[in-house]
């Protein structure tokens, strides 16, 4: 059996042996209930290092998102997003599904929407149009190669949404990747949204699990809702004993993490039909364009797992995610592969 490298995606690393191992000591009650420790602990330590009033533990991302959309807005009206963000594209179109709303894409320059273009789409209700009601940001921005949206864009967003009675929601899925990267702290970014969701299941290593944090008023209600959707779970302290550890103990090491990104986008980027400037690299992913006289997107994802390297085909590209359980020695058959594939320019 061929031993992958997986370069897919951050969200297929393994629990540590000490995550592990929290898991099975954690001390559990029923959440649903209100009386799981572990469950509690985490909420708490979430909603304080983003400097909120309080937090939800959440099955998924996509769930917190979900939840998130439905506890701003009200059915018949609309939710500017980033035309390529994973919210609008990529979750089952849940904002017309669950909350009966319509998104409106607004286009950006790598995750950063124009203040002005922002104003332009905001929309007041009438007979034929619907109310804006919420604005939705994602930091990094996944479809744009892990891009860090600058702070002075959450800060000229938050002012436009003060002005136009908005609120603001953060798809921080990411959201240690572009701290990381920025030097910007969590709290800062979040101090320019009223809620964000962040996971605990991609580069941070849980194995499942994300956190919606808002005020304490909104977290209730979300509470409701996360029931209504069948996301209440029972004695899952057992999930949040590693995400405590992912929140503690593994974010540091995300740098480790962009820097191979970096690496492999640079060594890449100069074999024949790769299209990738390795500056763009800022984080954990890179997503090149691939145009080669006769090999496939497909053929090429074929060929490399033939090789014993896994990667997705997105945006008529290819991505790949460097992370916690792929090293430097991965890093270095990736490029091997590819050179064996592609020869050298
Ligand atoms: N992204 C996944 C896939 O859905 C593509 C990945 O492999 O990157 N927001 C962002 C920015 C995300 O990248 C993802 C997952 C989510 C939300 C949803 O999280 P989950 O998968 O926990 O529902």
């Amino acid at each position: 059996m061929i031993n992958y490298s997986d370069f897919r995606s951050d969200t297929v690393t393994r629990p540590t042996e000490k995550m592990r191992k929290a898991m099975a000591e954690a001390v559990v009650g029923d959440d649903v209930l209100g009386d799981d420790p572990t469950v509690q602990k985490l909420e708490e330590l979430a909603a304080e290092t983003m400097g909120k009033e309080a937090a939800l533990f959440c099955p998924s991302g996509t769930m917190a998102n979900s939840i998130a959309v439905k506890m701003w807005t009200n059915i018949l009206e609309e939710v500017i997003v980033e035309e390529r963000s994973h919210i609008y594209n990529m979750e089952s179109t849940h904002m017309t599904f669950i909350s009966g709303v319509t998104p409106r894409p607004v286009r950006s320059e790598r995750g950063a929407m124009d203040p002005k273009d922002v104003i332009a789409n905001i929309r007041k209700p009438n007979v034929h149009t619907p109310r804006t009601s919420l604005i939705c940001l994602e930091n990094t921005h996944n479809n744009w190669g892990g891009s860090v949206v600058p702070l002075d864009n959450f800060k000229a967003i938050r002012k436009i949404a003060d002005d136009n009675g908005l609120r603001v929601h953060l798809d921080g899925a990411r959201i240690f990747n572009a701290s990381q990267a920025s030097g910007v702290p969590v709290k800062e970014y979040a101090s320019h949204v009223d809620s964000l969701m962040f996971c605990l299941s991609k580069g941070l290593s849980a194995p499942a699990g994300s956190m919606l944090v808002a005020n304490r008023e909104r977290i209730e209600f979300g509470r409701r809702l996360r029931k209504a959707l069948g996301g209440g779970m029972r004695q899952v302290g057992v999930l949040a004993a590693p995400g405590i550890i992912a929140l503690t103990e593994m974010v540091d090491r995300l740098k480790d993490d962009h820097v191979r990104a970096k690496k492999l986008a640079r060594e890449i980027s100069v074999l024949p039909g790769i299209k990738i400037d390795p500056a763009t690299v800022e984080t954990d992913i890179l997503i090149f364009g691939f145009e080669h006289p006769t090999i496939t997107v497909s053929a090429m994802l074929e060929k490399m797992k033939e090789k014993g390297i896994l990667a997705l085909a997105v945006l008529g590209g290819i991505r790949m995610v460097t992370h916690k359980d792929v090293g430097d020695e991965d890093v270095d058959r990736a490029v091997k592969v590819f050179r064996e594939i592609l020869g050298r320019s």
